[in-house]
């Protein structure tokens, strides 16, 4: 049978200022795309099963066009009698109960199983004379919540193939967090061969983390952190016992974070010119890029020709310059002060502080940051 994993998909996401000819933010249509490509390919392919890890939506109040968009390709798959689970993930699943969970509008489409009651829950299939069941574990409110329904979590001896499914980051690796407050972990144990397959959501870069266990990652790039990434899905095949699993590449805006330019050496017109010359292997047209100056002293930072740079980019999707600006010039000592750039003042400030989480506040608060200046700095 053939199974399709899918994650982090994100849907009503939207970013920077560039919009579509009919007003609507281009990289939230980008992302709408991106998983229509996916449906497509469910539809043209025949597949069995599709299991979505969590995070279909971007959040728990999605915008009209998201919710819209969600249901219409998903009642795709519905008439085409691909069973479609879907399990909520972080980033949809509501703190309070009362605010109610947006997975309920999928309660009555056929074929479509939303799981979102925090709360494990076994779902079985026939397919072509096997049996399947999958496990899945959804978001929970607490994080003590999804430590007992983990406890619960058996495969069925009775069935063919046994699926785990859940949205998380998986223990002590710090690698597979996203540094979100409300992610929950999931144990390495799970890894086990209890399962012939686990499919995992939340990390957005496809990873391989046993020969059973897999994170699609997400079907976007929705930071610079993916920018190197290749975004998609994963096929799997599962016949006579075994699995076999195809990475799938949608196609998606391309996103470029080109290596940093070390400014400590250079004149205002060298760095200038570096600029110019990233800009220019760029291509900056319906792209999104980030150029990088390093060690980059104040007066020359502040002589930076920014008008000629936003012209060079005027056909991006959308450009930021990171600049890491050192105070005086020379960056002889470690005691260097750094001032300008808001993300270091607030990393040394976070620093200083005596707190718990500085890991995820700082990650946090320089995504706000980031999320402040590219507005500021758009075109
Ligand atoms: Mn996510």
């Amino acid at each position: 049978m053939k199974i399709l994993h899918v994650a982090d998909t994100h849907l009503g996401y939207s970013a920077y200022r560039k919009v579509t000819g009919a007003g609507i933010n281009q990289r939230e249509i980008d992302a709408y795309n991106a998983f229509k490509q996916f449906v497509d390919h469910a539809i043209k392919s025949k597949s069995d099963l599709i299991i979505h890890a969590g995070d279909l939506f971007d959040s728990v109040r999605p915008n009209n066009r998201a919710i819209t968009f969600a249901i219409k390709q998903i009642i795709r798959l519905s008439k085409e009698k691909i069973p479609f689970i879907v399990i909520a993930g972080n980033h949809e699943h509501p703190k309070l109960k009362e605010t109610g969970h947006i997975f309920s509008i999928f309660e009555h489409i056929d074929n479509v199983y939303p799981i979102y009651n925090a709360k494990y829950e076994t779902l079985s299939f026939k397919i072509n004379n096997e049996k399947i069941a999958v496990h899945a574990l959804p978001q929970c409110e607490l994080k003590s919540q999804f430590n007992d329904e983990l406890k619960k979590i058996k495969p069925d001896p009775t069935v063919d193939y046994n699926i785990f499914v859940s949205h998380g980051a998986l223990a002590g690796i710090k690698v597979f967090s996203m540094n979100e407050f409300n992610e929950l972990i999931i144990p390495t144990n799970f890894l086990s061969n209890n399962f012939d397959y686990i499919a995992l959501g939340h990390y957005h870069r496809f990873t391989k983390l046993a020969n059973n266990a897999f994170y699609s990652g997400s079907t976007e790039r929705f930071t610079f952190t993916d920018a190197p990434d290749k975004k998609g899905f994963i096929e799997l095949e599962l016949s006579n016992g075994k699995l076999k699993h195809t990475f799938n590449e949608l196609k998606n805006r391309p996103m470029l974070d080109p290596k940093p330019i070390k400014c400590s050496n250079l004149k205002l017109d060298e760095v200038m010119k570096k600029i110019k010359e990233t800009v220019s292997e760029v291509e900056p047209k319906e792209k999104t890029f980030r150029i990088t100056l390093e060690d980059v002293p104040t007066h020359i930072y502040r002589g930076l020709d920014f008008d000629e740079i936003r012209k060079m980019s005027s056909e991006a999707i959308h450009y930021e310059i990171k600049a890491n600006v050192v105070k005086g010039g020379e960056a002889k000592s470690g005691t260097t002060s750094k001032i300008d750039a808001l993300a270091n003042e607030f990393e040394q400030f976070i620093e200083s502080q005596d707190l718990n989480e500085k890991e995820t506040i700082l990650e946090l608060g320089i995504s706000y940051i980031e999320k402040v200046e590219a507005r500021d700095e758009g075109k």
